[in-house]
């Protein structure tokens, strides 16, 4: 796939690092967007001799930022063709009567408030260009609970809802929307969750072969790649590794 501006959030690592990767190639423009300014310019000196790029530093919960970060791009990078909606986090694994609140409104702030900003500022674009794809990374965790999984899942369960919605606003245009559901893959989502615990991070994934960012970045090429009259609608993927649950059942002891 050449010749395609490509908008991606949370490009500074993970999943959306392997989708710069994987898009990086002659006739691209990349526009990689996340707060490490200094991760996205190393990505940036490693992508360069492939893609056009243009770095933004952005905190998707910043409602101003988003607007002006899609209203300020410059000329060349500003027909979006494709936008990943990407950036996104979980954090901790606690009860819901346990949790820190503040935890809450990230994750809220981030996984739905940045997906709704980060879109509602580049989609008239592509209406008006009466083309282009959305692609949001939701999760596993919108369609299957498990303990801890509280507002994360939550958050996830609105990216999947938000994806087929605008579907419905999008009928009568060319501009496709697609939403991921991942299971485990490893990146520095567990860190991020267990707050810089490196060893609880690592044990997520011990004894398993879980999915890697790469393969999520080819999803997304898949995805894309269809022809123009296709729309995934969604897709979910898992480890080998990992399957669902029996009904946990609460037993008293007599
Ligand atoms: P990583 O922690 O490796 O990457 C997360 C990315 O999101 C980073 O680039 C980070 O950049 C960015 N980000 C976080 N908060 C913000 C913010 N406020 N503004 C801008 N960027 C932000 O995790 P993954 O690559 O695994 O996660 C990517 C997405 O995939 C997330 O939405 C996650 O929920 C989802 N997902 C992950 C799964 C997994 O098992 N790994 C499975 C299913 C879904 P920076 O910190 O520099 O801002
Ligand atoms: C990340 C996958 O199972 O940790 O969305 O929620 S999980």
């Amino acid at each position: 796939m050449s010749g395609k501006t490509i908008f991606i959030t949370g490009a500074s690592a993970g999943f959306g690092a392997a989708c710069a990767r994987m898009f990086a190639v002659k006739g691209n423009r990349l526009i990689l967007a996340a707060r490490r300014i200094d991760h996205l310019l190393k990505l940036q000196d490693e992508l360069s001799l492939h893609a056009e790029i243009h770095l933004i530093p952005l905190d998707v919960r910043d409602r101003e930022a988003v607007k002006g970060a899609v209203e300020g791009l410059p000329e060349r990078f500003r027909a979006i063709d494709i936008l990943i909606n990407n950036a996104g986090l979980a954090l901790g694994l606690e009860p819901a009567y346990l949790v820190n609140p503040d935890d809450w409104d990230t994750m809220v702030d981030t996984n739905i408030k940045g997906v709704m900003y980060c879109t509602r500022f580049v989609l008239p674009g592509m209406v008006s260009r009466n083309s282009g794809h959305i692609v949001n990374i939701s999760s596993t965790a919108s369609d299957w609970p498990y303990p801890g999984g509280n507002v994360y899942g939550g958050t996830k369960a609105f990216v999947t809802q938000f994806s087929r919605n605008l579907r419905c606003d999008l009928l009568g245009t060319r501009v496709r929307v697609s939403c991921i559901q991942p299971g485990m893959a490893e990146t520095e989502f567990s860190k991020v969750r267990f707050k810089g615990n490196e060893e609880k991070a690592a044990g997520v994934y011990q004894g398993t072969e879980p999915l890697t960012a790469e393969d999520i970045a080819e999803t997304v090429r898949w995805i894309t790649s269809q022809p123009p009259h296709v729309n995934i609608n969604t897709l979910e993927l898992m480890s080998i590794d990992q399957t669902w649950g029996p009904f946990a059942i609460h037993r008293e002891q007599k």
